[in-house]
């Protein structure tokens, strides 16, 4: 056997060794949390003078786009019931609560020139009462809801939305940044870019969406080191995601294929922010593939030094989404002349039937990846501070009884606690999510919610899960299992 093919053995025994729950309390200033989003769980898309956002303008031209034709219209009313979110969060004992701004609501016209009152009422109320009940607030900017009237000037394809956003942010850090010290510039725009910008132009569009993201995150860091950090001294960061992707096999081009596909998803928005410029290999593939397609120039747009220098760094945590894991393959052959991000990576994932699944087809349960990934973003990215902003598993609503979620939360937070062990700086972890609620293209069917919530009962009545019983345990204790050791 080779060194690799033995060093790749011991991984995976590893990782079967790691069934048992680690028995460790969690450090004491350990942070817990619960994460929603506007869009998913405020409802109220028309009321007290919000204005429209591409999910209200796409659920409502093209109700075929999401199951059952559901849309977000009233979702789980927290514009009208957030008091009672707050009641469940102080129900688990959180730390702090992830929610995000929708932008349309505090600026309807998605421009600063008409500020939405009650809009604004709207989040100071839920801030004071969050702070009210000892919970922090971690507050993501942009959870995909782009005002339509963005939208309508080209959206994150254009350079005018980065000029509208960093307005729409200093704004936010005016209006409250005085209570909120943890701040989100975007979540996961590796999700963003390819829908908003894919239909149009494949392989070049998602490029200049996550170019433009890049220079907002930035240039709202720097609005906020420069004109807020004294008084409110408070954090900001971004939130990126991946799943883990575990080489197929021990071969040099499965690694290989595995590296490119964390470079190609995680790497493509954090290189510029933890390190500098995009990855090498995004960098090189896609400017060979552009020439050898007949292009002039890369696809993959080039920041100048003085733009490289200016985005790197722009972080006081680092914010990250996991899920699941893949295996990937190196693709041998990849076709050139048709200008697409999936040929650019050049790799193929999948998930084996064996591993454990839930109600969501891309997402099967690998406690043991959320502790590889975690170790690869410490070596790759210099040891950062980081904060896991969402992990979570799906239920189809038939019980109340989730003990596949319970049992998600306990592996995935052993292996978050043996990776705090392995000496990666995790600080904190959030659970998404809170309730169930609005889950995009899949409607109502899929179920992240620690309390489940009646879609069909005009309260919209929250109820706990059992995992709200686990995670408060959890919580409260800082302990995985029946007694810890210190
Ligand atoms: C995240 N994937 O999206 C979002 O931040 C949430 O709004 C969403 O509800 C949650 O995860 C659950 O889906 C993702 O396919 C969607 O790898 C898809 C993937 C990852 C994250």
């Amino acid at each position: 056997m080779s060194l690799r093919g033995f060093i790749f053995c011991c991984l995976f025994a590893i990782s079967i060794a790691q069934n048992e729950t680690n028995n460790k309390l969690f450090p004491e200033d350990f942070l817990f949390g619960a994460a929603t989003s506007a869009y998913q769980v405020e409802g109220a898309w028309n009321e007290d003078g919000k204005g429209e956002n591409i999910w209200d303008r796409y659920t409502h031209t093209h109700p075929e786009i999401v199951v059952n034709n559901d849309n977000g219209d009233v979702a789980c009313d927290s514009y009208h019931k957030y008091k009672e979110d707050v009641a469940m969060l102080k129900e688990l004992g959180v730390d702090f609560y992830r929610f995000s701004l929708s932008w349309s609501r505090i600026l309807p016209t998605g421009f600063v020139n008409k500020i939405n009152l009650p809009g604004v009422t709207y989040y100071k109320n839920l801030i004071k009462e969050l702070k009210d009940n000892g919970i922090e607030p971690l507050t993501t900017i942009f959870h995909w809801d782009l005002p339509q009237p963005l939208q309508d000037l080209g959206g994150w394809k254009s350079e005018f939305v980065v000029e509208a956003y960093v307005e729409y942010a200093r704004l936010c850090f005016e209006l409250f940044g005085d209570d909120v010290k943890y701040w989100l510039t975007f979540n996961e725009p590796k999700q963003i870019c390819p829908i908003v910008s894919g239909i149009l132009s494949p392989g070049i569009g998602e490029y200049i969406c996550g170019h433009h993201i890049l220079k907002a995150h930035a240039r709202a860091w720097h609005i906020y080191d420069q004109e807020f950090r004294a008084t409110q001294n408070g954090k900001v960061s971004i939130t990126i995601d991946s799943n883990w992707q575990e080489p197929a096999s021990d071969s040099d081009e499965d690694i290989a294929a595995a590296e490119r596909s964390l470079q190609f998803t995680y790497g493509w928005y954090a290189n510029a922010i933890y390190n500098s410029d995009y990855p090498e290999i995004m960098k090189t593939r896609i400017a060979e593939r552009s020439l050898a397609e007949g292009f002039n120039r890369s696809r993959l747009p080039s920041f100048t030094d003085e733009e490289i220098s200016y985005i790197s760094g722009t972080f006081d945590f680092m914010g990250t989404n996991m899920y699941t894991s893949y295996l990937v393959e190196a693709m041998d052959e990849v076709p050139i002349g048709d200008p697409n991000y999936n040929y650019d990576l050049g790799v193929k994932t999948y998930q084996p039937d064996d591993w454990e699944a839930c109600t969501a087809p891309w997402l099967r349960l690998t406690p043991w990846g959320i502790r590889k990934f975690l170790n690869w973003l410490k070596e790759t990215y210099n040891n950062p501070a980081i904060i896991i902003t969402e992990n979570g598993v799906v239920d189809d609503g038939s019980t109340l009884e989730d003990d596949q979620r319970v049992r998600y939360y306990r592996d995935y937070l052993s292996n978050v606690r043996s990776a705090i062990e392995d000496g990666v700086n995790v600080i904190g972890y959030t659970a998404w999510s809170l309730m169930d609620n609005f889950e995009w293209q899949y409607g109502y069917t899929q179920k992240y919610g620690l309390f489940h919530v009646d879609f069909d009962d005009i309260n919209r009545t929250r109820t706990p899960k059992t995992s709200v019983a686990y995670y408060k345990k959890v919580v409260e204790t800082h302990c995985l299992v029946d007694t810890c050791e210190e």
